[in-house]
């Protein structure tokens, strides 16, 4: 109600604008002369736009307000994600952007979401640390009229709450990285080999953290022989996967693969084994396995550190700019969840296919070139 009441109340202002102006036309004609057939800045005028249009191109443009609340600035693919962001709601693109960093706190991103109520934003967009915690304030942003875009993780909430999801299928993410290591050590001839795995994982609770464990628990339950030592918490950053994997390198001598939840995390766990002495990557003992695919995981996948990085897109920005276009044009959106593409990389040149769900997906093999080429 409160949208339909601004809405209405920005075609009155507009249409009173408009009368005033085409009225002053009118009476004047000098003020529009020069924009006879020239717009704003010199754009033409096709030969039938009408007094009422070129004096609408005059009118300062409303902002749309939008608030958005970022998880934090833990990892590379954070930061990518924050600077689409930026870009993509910026004020030559129309928008007033209120934008707060969380910081890794749950408590904040609530916080900042009542605040946006408060100032009666246009838009609400969350990319939330946790699947929990959301219902009530997410209540009263649809109370208050106010749609809410949902970007990367996903909460647990009724949909009625929110308007519409982009980002990634995590449980699928850790599925093709279950089946990566199941046919590369088929390949090696180390399909029944006793292997220790140790995994390095993301924030608990994030839905990122959940659906990569989900998807390759899967594969550690068809595979008898692979052992999972420890599962620790390495929070999406880079000090945390170097303290979890020098804790691992400590406690036990016989580590085969290290699952690193995000390429921060894994970056850490190399610069432990480094430390360490420890041989690992495409020519050492320890096999690293890294999700995210930023520019930095995939240069650390060409000099043969990690051995396969499943992607994860961090550019839902413009998804949700998109879907805020069509809201405002009233349209409908086709559907509430919506899955970014993705890709896997490794150095190898002949690239695995892996096929999960009856879907096969061909492996990109990362070379000097894609990397210069990477958005993030
Ligand atoms: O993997 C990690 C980030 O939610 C998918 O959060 C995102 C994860 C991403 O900090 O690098």
């Amino acid at each position: 109600m409160k949208v339909l009441w601004k809405r209405y109340m920005r075609a009155v202002m507009i249409l009173l604008s408009v009368c005033f102006l085409v009225f002053s036309a009118c009476a004047t004609k000098t003020a529009l002369d020069d924009i006879d057939r020239y717009g704003v800045g010199g754009k033409k005028f096709s030969d039938n736009v009408t007094p009422a249009d070129q004096a609408f191109a005059l009118l300062p443009q409303q902002l749309l307000k939008v608030g958005f609340v970022q998880v934090g600035h833990e990892s590379d693919w954070r930061i990518a994600a924050t600077k689409s962001c930026k870009e993509v709601f910026s004020e030559e693109n129309g928008y007033e952007l209120y934008f707060v960093d969380a910081d890794n706190n749950p408590k904040v991103q609530v916080e900042a979401v009542r605040n946006f109520i408060r100032e009666e934003v246009d838009y609400i967009v969350i990319d939330p640390i946790l699947t929990t915690g959301w219902t009530a304030v997410l209540k009263e942003a649809y109370h208050a009229h106010i749609p809410v875009i949902i970007l990367d993780r996903t909460i647990d909430c009724k949909e009625r709450y929110y308007t519409a999801w982009f980002g990634s299928d995590f449980v699928r993410e850790g599925e093709l990285a279950g089946q990566w290591l199941q046919n590369y050590l088929n390949m090696s001839e180390r399909g029944t080999e006793t292997i220790h795995i140790v995994t390095i994982n993301g924030t608990q609770g994030a839905s990122a953290q959940l659906g990569r464990t989900e998807g390759f628990a899967r594969y550690l339950e068809r595979n008898s022989n692979w052992k999972l030592l420890a599962q620790e918490c390495g929070d999406f950053t880079e000090s945390g996967g170097r303290m979890v994997m020098e804790k691992y390198l400590n406690m036990y001598p016989d580590i085969d693969v290290v699952i690193c939840q995000n390429d921060n995390e894994a970056l850490g766990a190399c610069a432990a084994m480094d430390e360490a002495g420890i041989s690992y990557g495409t020519d050492g003992d320890i096999i690293v396995i890294s999700f995210d695919a930023t520019r930095a995981g995939l240069k650390a996948v060409l000099e043969g550190k990690i051995h396969a990085d499943f992607e994860c897109n961090p550019l839902s920005p413009p998804y949700a700019a998109e879907a805020i276009r069509r809201l405002e044009a009233d349209e409908e959106l086709a559907k509430k969840h919506y899955y970014l593409p993705e890709d896997c990389f490794t150095a190898d040149e002949t690239p695995m296919v892996l096929m999960v769900d009856f879907e096969s997906k061909k492996m990109v093999t990362v070379t000097e070139t894609l990397l210069e080429e990477r958005e993030y």
